[in-house]
């Protein structure tokens, strides 16, 4: 199956009619805990594993549609020409999802510094079809919602709850079982700092960086099952509300994939000299007592774990971190 095929099968012969002269959603980013890395078929963003994220609930993307004369999106307030990448991808996402549609103008704005490492394109895409879903009258259920956004980009999924959501990698080749849910169990002590380290571009994108591994990392044969058992685990420790559990197999997690990736011909490293220095001082608090953990993803920057009782030790010994209280 090809993308067009994966969406128009999701949307069931759903069209974009725009049934109101305008739209608008915001969706969340979310960091993944237990993380996806690897495609079993790379059309449909099928993944080889579950995963399962914390939501920052108030960082993501908004996004407004509207029928216009002529197909046109602004992202930051920056109109983007027709041969630009977002142009394209945007578009032709859209002409996937239904190749008669009509021209449409459309904002896009993001209120996190992408620099910090937090994927923008999981919220955009569930921003998208939150906007279409209400421009077009969809009546979207959520699981319909989550499939429709992995398609977009598989972390996307994952983009539709706030709090702790899961992505169930799911078994059939249609990928209709392959959708994100939110967990019921919160974890109101859970704090994250996000620290900028290095505005370096990343080597490679994560799209291609997680087809190589799969192509040429001979450790990658071990990933799924243990990324699965540790989802698990990561989910059982929500469950029992132990923090420490989740943040020690949290970045557990993020380890083993990063092992996966650096294994990977030619290796494929996100790290930079900071984000290692980072993480002996992570270790080094550890060894002093603080109970701080990290987590990374598909760049050089490092999110750290922490109680939020911890806080005031947490921010003498990290510099610029942003703290985010996702239940606050
Ligand atoms: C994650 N990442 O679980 C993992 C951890 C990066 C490292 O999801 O190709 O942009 O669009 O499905 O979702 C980044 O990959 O990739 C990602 P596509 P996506 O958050």
């Amino acid at each position: 199956m090809n993308k067009a095929e994966f969406l128009q099968q999701t949307l069931a012969g759903r069209r974009i009619r725009p049934q109101h002269d305008t739209a608008s959603a915001f969706a969340p980013v979310n960091i993944a805990l237990a993380k996806y890395w690897g495609k079993r078929q790379v059309a449909g963003n099928l993944p080889t594993n579950d995963s399962l994220s914390i939501t920052l609930p108030e960082h993501g993307t908004q996004t407004t549609i509207e029928p216009a004369k002529f197909d046109q999106v602004y992202l930051n307030d920056k109109l983007q020409g027709d041969d630009a990448v977002f142009h394209q991808r945007l578009f032709g996402f859209l002409d996937a999802i239904d190749n008669s549609r009509p021209p449409l103008s459309i904002r896009t704005t993001n209120n996190i510094a992408t620099a910090a490492g937090l994927a923008s394109s999981a919220s955009g895409f569930a921003a998208l079809i939150a906007c279409l879903n209400q421009l077009c009258h969809w009546q979207l259920s959520d699981h319909e919602w989550s499939i429709l956004a992995r398609i977009g980009s598989g972390s996307a999924c994952r983009s539709i709850a706030n709090g702790f959501v899961r992505w169930h990698r799911g078994q059939r080749p249609d990928g209709l079982d392959s959708h994100a849910q939110a967990l019921a169990h919160r974890m109101t002590q859970l704090g994250i700092g996000l620290m900028t380290l290095t505005k370096q571009a990343k080597p490679i994108g994560s799209t291609l960086g997680m087809q190589q591994t799969a192509q040429t990392c001979p450790l990658f044969s071990a990933w799924p099952d243990f990324a699965n058992a540790s989802a698990d685990r990561i989910q059982q420790a929500i469950e029992n509300n132990d923090l420490t559990a989740l943040m020690s197999e949290s970045e557990h997690n993020a380890m083993t994939m990063h092992a996966t990736m650096i294994a990977t011909r030619p290796s494929v490293l996100y790290w930079q000299p900071e984000s290692v220095a980072v993480m002996h001082q992570v270790w080094q608090a550890r060894a002093e007592g603080l109970a701080v953990y990290f987590t990374m993803d598909a760049g050089p920057n490092i999110k750290l774990l922490f109680n939020l009782a911890d806080q005031a030790q947490v921010v003498e010994r990290f510099a610029n971190i942003e703290i985010i209280r996702p239940f606050a």
